[in-house]
């Protein structure tokens, strides 16, 4: 087992990193930016450098000054976090060289999912379900074109290198193709250094369901189920939960095998993400991979009552599944996430200031995490959670969060990912 671990990242996933090492018996070691001296991960951590200025790319995502640490502390392994270098297969290619424990998947994997189109081939041939659209990179909008009328309008054009819905357009009438295909590929060759496009058939207000694995280094893949993730405002996630809705016991294992049949061809290991858009007839498609642990894993960590982190750092440690999971994955009661946001509830302007009160009640910091027996109990534990976190001095979004959860359609599972702009509609109307 390692014993110390470098925790490559800062905030909330730092802290949550340290905790998993600190029931583990593993020494941990944060490292941080001039801004963030007097941060819990810094106060928490056995040890802490400071590895630069408050700008992240002078800091967090200046790999030399990152291994420079690690070395300094003499760490077996480095946790990543999610964002900052959690997907970068050369950082974790240069921790390996120097003999760290990169706590995440092989770089080659991580690269693959990285390249989305290359992503969607490789699930495709395993046997994973993808949406109708084109192969391999397209060469220009010719070619565009010819799969557009193969696949049928409306389309939508991806950037390879994107994700996260940067480099994305809706292509509605062959006119608009050729226009949309150039701003696509402008906007991803400046935001990602690749202007690589592929196209797939336009989903009209799909569900975002997401699936959990875990992986270890001997080929054994095991599912942990969804999460859905639909409640989202341009591409950032308000509210999470699991299960989801639409997600039946048969289609959460039939999911499951397939996933686990395919990574473990694939050679992934550690803890990864497989996101799915739902369409209307609830069918589940493929659309990218995430190499990483992600903000709403407490979701399916309540659920389930495995401790996903702790299950990264053993799995990177060379242990079994058999001996990390100690049984089969059991999927109780239901989960809900909402994340607190210091933000205006209606017009999401950032909202600084001096938090006068502060009463999160009886959880965390700024994502309030709730299960009950079933998800009329998680709903109301969550409203009534809602009710008394306490902030004052500062807007938040915990306001919005109340009104999501007295929403009738929310209320009975009618939601897609146009339902948070249709709500805000629907609310500034009736104000
Ligand atoms: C789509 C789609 C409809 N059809 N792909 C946005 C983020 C990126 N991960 C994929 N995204 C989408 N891909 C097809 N073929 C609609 C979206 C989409 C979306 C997806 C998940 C959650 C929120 C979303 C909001 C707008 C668009």
């Amino acid at each position: 087992m390692f014993k110390k671990i470098l925790v490559a990242n800062r905030g909330e996933i730092a802290l949550r990193v340290i905790c998993a090492c600190k029931e583990l018996g593993i020494r941990s070691v944060a490292i941080y930016s001039e801004a963030d001296r007097n941060s819990l991960p810094v106060r928490f951590a056995d040890e802490a450098i400071c590895i630069g200025p408050p700008q992240l790319s002078q800091s967090y995502l200046n790999i030399p000054a990152v291994i420079s640490a690690a070395e300094i502390a003499n760490v077996d392994a480095i946790h990543p976090g999610y964002g900052l270098l959690a997907e970068n297969a050369n950082f974790a290619e240069v921790a390996e060289t120097c003999n760290i424990k990169f706590i995440g998947p092989p770089p080659e994997v991580t690269r693959l999912m990285g390249e989305k189109e290359k992503a969607r081939g490789a699930m495709k041939r395993a046997g994973v379900p993808i949406l109708p659209g084109s192969e391999g990179v397209l060469a220009n909008e010719g070619e565009a074109l010819e799969w557009a009328r193969t696949v049928g309008l409306p389309v939508i054009i991806k950037a390879s290198a994107g994700g996260g819905g940067r480099g994305m357009r809706i292509v509605r009438s062959e006119q608009e193709l050729p226009g949309l295909f150039q701003a696509a590929q402008a906007e991803a060759a400046a935001a990602f250094g690749n202007g690589d496009l592929y196209m797939e058939k336009f989903v009209e207000r799909p569900r975002h369901i997401e699936f959990q694995v875990l992986a270890d280094q001997y080929g054994k893949v095991v599912s942990l189920g969804e999460r859905e993730c639909s409640i989202q405002r341009r591409h950032q996630k308000l509210l999470e939960e699991s299960p989801s809705t639409q997600v039946t016991p048969e289609l959460r294992a039939e999911i499951g095998q397939v996933l686990s049949r395919t990574l473990s061809e694939i050679g992934y290991v550690n803890a990864g993400t497989i996101e799915f858009l739902m369409d209307e007839d609830r069918r589940l498609y493929f659309i990218e991979m995430n190499t990483r642990i992600q903000v709403e894993h407490p979701v399916t960590e309540m659920v389930t009552d495995v401790d996903l982190v702790k299950s990264q750092i053993l799995l990177a440690a060379g242990e079994r599944m058999e001996n990390v999971l100690l049984g089969p994955v059991l999927h109780r009661g239901h989960a809900i996430e909402c994340r607190i946001n210091a933000e205006h509830p209606e017009k999401f302007t950032p909202s600084a200031g001096r938090i006068t009160t502060f009463n999160p009640p009886g959880g965390t910091g700024a994502k309030l995490i709730v299960r009950g027996k079933d998800r009329g109990e998680a709903l109301s534990r969550m409203s009534r959670a809602l009710e008394m976190f306490i902030v004052e001095g500062i807007y938040t979004t915990i306001p919005l969060h109340r009104k999501i959860l007295a929403d009738p359609d929310f209320r009975a599972g009618k939601i897609d990912t146009t339902f948070i702009e249709r709500f805000l509609a629907k609310s500034r109307e009736a104000a």
